[in-house]
């Protein structure tokens, strides 16, 4: 785990966006953590995240032509990182967003901010079962345009409909890379060296099993 990876984790415990308990996912399973990237919520917090989502982009290596933050929780992500590609690696890249209701007087269209074209990085917090990345491709196809690969927050590393996991399905459906800040196995290892957490190590692991990959 990098220096960058760890901090983030302390971060989103540090916030309450990383929680451990019992909580109910979208795809009905019942997971031992939680990640609500919501409680980002104050100036402090965006200025930071988007620092960890622009050094993981940069990390990755991966050519993009344009950010997409979709409609809601991406879109305040994807500002946040291209304000920091901006501060931090001096990139100066366009981005946009959609809104999820059509207007239909004015500029028209669902698309806010530069033009969806060319290689698409696609910006969101959490991928589990893949449903919210997938309603999002359909704009990137409809614009014409492709996706260069996906940053996300977290990875949970779970199955999605078969025995890959969403992200691999993703990537094997897309042709695209899915980059993350960190993946349940770093989550893991933390909590494993954390006096704290340690006694979440086995539900997590337990539920890993379950519903897991080995990738
Ligand atoms: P999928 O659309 O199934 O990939 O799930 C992604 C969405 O699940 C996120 O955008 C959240 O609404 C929600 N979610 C989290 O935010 N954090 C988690 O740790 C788990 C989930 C989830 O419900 O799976």
């Amino acid at each position: 785990m990098k220096a960058y990876q760890k901090e983030f984790i302390e971060f989103a415990i540090e916030r309450g966006v990383l929680k451990f308990g019992e909580f109910t996912l979208k795809s009905g399973r019942t997971s031992p953590y939680f990640f609500n990237a919501g409680l980002f919520n104050q100036g402090a917090d965006l200025a930071r995240l988007g620092r960890f989502y622009a050094a993981a982009l940069e990390d990755s290596g991966v050519n993009y032509d344009v950010l997409f933050g979709p409609a809601y929780k991406g879109i305040p992500i994807a500002t946040a990182a291209a304000i920091a590609l901006f501060d931090g690696y001096q990139k100066n890249v366009p981005y946009c967003f959609n809104r999820k209701e059509k207007k239909d007087h004015g500029e028209g269209g669902n698309l806010v901010g530069s033009p969806l074209q060319g290689k698409v990085m696609l910006v969101d917090d959490v991928i589990t079962a893949g449903t919210a990345i997938r309603e999002s491709m359909e704009l990137v196809h409809a614009n014409g345009a492709e996706l260069a690969g996906v940053l996300i927050a977290l990875d949970r590393q779970e199955k999605g409909q078969g025995e890959l996991s969403a992200i691999q399905e993703v990537e094997r459906d897309y042709q695209a890379p899915v980059i993350s800040i960190v993946k349940l196995n770093d989550v893991i290892q933390y909590i494993s060296d954390s006096e704290e957490l340690a006694p979440y190590v086995e539900q997590v692991t337990r539920y890993r099993e379950q519903y897991g990959v080995s990738a």
